[in-house]
């Protein structure tokens, strides 16, 4: 398979430094640029600051990445009409020599490729409100139930059917963790009426966790649920109109598939004008910080 570990990653490979595994579609489908490249880079210091090294993952060119050195990084940002791939194109895009940037899903399928165990990004996909018609289901859910990777989200957006997002986790086997508080976090809002169906309070324990589904032979991942920190945070009763009014529009305008949830993001950042961006860069970082930590732990425990 043509994969290819950056200069840094290969290093941290060679000494068993911690790694940290981090999405591309967030870059290309989630922020607008020139921010999409100040958080890429943001993030990824964010993490050698913790004491890990970043793994951005990225298929250019027929050639799945792990890890991307400036240059591309800087390609990758400005390039328009990249394929958003998931479990199920990502094969189909290196074979025929394209380009494409990963969700959560095809991150954890290359991850696991390269043996690394934690994965920061910002928000999970999941059930899209409405799912009981469009049968609208992010495969990042399944991906979560099957490829051994320990994912650091801040919930579930608000966008999001939350509730039947929970319920297909569960039904999967995937432990839904919330950091530090009882509720479940919603991405922009540290909190939500949810309970989460499980709580941790620290690094350590979250890396016994990953590494007790492996002794245990259980396959798939965690989700850890990091809320964003409050001085960040947009009220969810500020944000229910807006996600409604983009909602409406994405209903008006005949949005499905794939191109939902970048729809919904860039009209949510036109609605809140740019607010919505600086929580989602609030929240990216936070969770790039706290997977740093996970991955430190994870190496430090014996084998
Ligand atoms: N949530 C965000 N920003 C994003 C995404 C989710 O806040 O950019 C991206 C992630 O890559 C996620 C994908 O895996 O959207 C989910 O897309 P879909 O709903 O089409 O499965
Ligand atoms: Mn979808």
């Amino acid at each position: 398979m043509p994969l290819t570990y950056s200069a840094e990653v290969a290093k941290a490979r060679t000494s068993g430094a911690a790694i940290v595994a981090l999405e591309s579609t967030i870059i290309t489908h989630g922020m607008p640029y020139p921010q999409n490249l100040e958080v890429a880079r943001q993030v990824e210091d964010d993490i050698r600051a913790a004491g890990a090294v970043p793994a951005t993952i990225a298929v250019m060119d027929g050639t799945l990445h792990i890890g991307l050195d400036p240059e591309q990084l800087t390609a990758l940002a400005q390039s328009k009409g990249v394929a958003k791939l998931s479990r199920a194109d990502m094969a189909v895009c290196i074979a025929t020599g394209g380009t494409g940037a990963t969700t959560v899903a095809a991150t954890m399928i290359a991850a696991d490729l390269a043996g690394i165990a934690v994965f920061a990004t910002g928000g999970i996909g999941g059930v899209h409100k409405g799912a009981e018609d469009s049968f609208d289901v992010s495969a990042d859910l399944m991906e979560l139930a099957q490829t051994p990777v320990t994912v650091v989200a801040a919930g579930a957006k608000a966008i999001l059917d939350v509730p039947k997002t929970l319920e297909v986790l569960e039904t999967q086997g995937v432990p839904v963790i919330a950091v530090g508080q009882d509720s479940f976090p919603a991405f922009w809002s540290a909190t939500s009426p949810l309970p989460a169906p499980l709580r941790m309070d620290d690094a350590a324990q979250i890396a016994r966790a990953h590494r007790m589904r492996g002794a245990m032979g259980l396959p798939g991942g965690q989700l850890i649920a990091n809320p964003i920190p409050p001085a960040d945070e947009i009220p969810a009763a500020v944000l229910a109109p807006v996600i409604a009014q983009a909602q409406a529009d994405a209903d008006a305008h005949g949005i499905a598939g794939k191109g939902v949830t970048p729809y919904l993001l860039q009209r949510i950042f036109e609605l809140t004008e740019g607010r919505s961006l600086t929580a989602n860069i609030a929240l990216v970082r936070n969770n790039a910080r706290l997977a740093a930590d996970i991955a430190r732990e994870l190496t430090a425990l014996p084998v």
